[in-house]
């Protein structure tokens, strides 16, 4: 589920709609503007959602997104967007659980069913039971962040790590 960044050569239209994003000509993307730009491509997202794709791109941790870290955020939801198509069997324009846990295991994501079943209705907000290509995106921004934030507190890669509160609320904040 990540976002491949290759450092290829950028794509002159990229630049075009990133500045069509950047209403006020600041050079950088914050959430409102990000907010905008996503639901006018058709992918509707929460502005904690937006928050977060910002937050997982935002290398220089200015809290807005430059041109660079927008080419790795196109990256990453262009790549979930075809791992949604591939796992869209029935190009219904959904993903059913079964269709979902295929996608997650072709990342390597493993959940326990219990687990599974939390995160997927906690991203079908709407009770369709199924995920839309948003839900989807959302979802994979979320897990890839809990995958990143989960490996600081696991750094020899046991599986396991070890919470008190206030470094519990400290890897929460980073994903809500
Ligand atoms: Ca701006
Ligand atoms: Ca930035």
């Amino acid at each position: 589920m990540q976002g491949d960044n290759g450092g290829a050569a950028s794509d002159p239209r990229l630049k075009a709609w990133f500045d069509s994003v950047d209403l006020d000509k600041s050079n950088s993307i914050d959430v409102k503007e990000l907010h905008r730009a996503l639901g006018l491509a058709g992918l509707e997202f929460g502005m904690n959602t937006c928050a977060l794709l910002i937050r997982m791109h935002d290398t220089d941790r200015n809290g807005t997104i430059n041109f660079d870290e927008f080419q790795r955020m196109h990256n990453f939801i262009m790549s979930v967007r075809a791992s949604f198509v591939q796992f869209d069997r029935d190009r219904n324009g959904f993903l059913d659980r079964e269709e979902l846990i295929q996608a997650l295991q072709l990342n390597r994501v493993y959940l326990d069913r219990q687990a599974f079943d939390a995160v997927f209705e906690s991203f079908d907000i709407y009770k369709r039971n199924t995920l839309s290509l948003s839900d989807y995106i959302a979802m994979a921004a979320f897990l890839t962040c809990s995958r990143n934030m989960f490996s600081r507190f696991d750094p020899y890669k046991t599986g396991a790590a070890t919470f008190n509160f206030s470094t519990f609320c400290f890897a929460m904040s980073y994903l809500r």
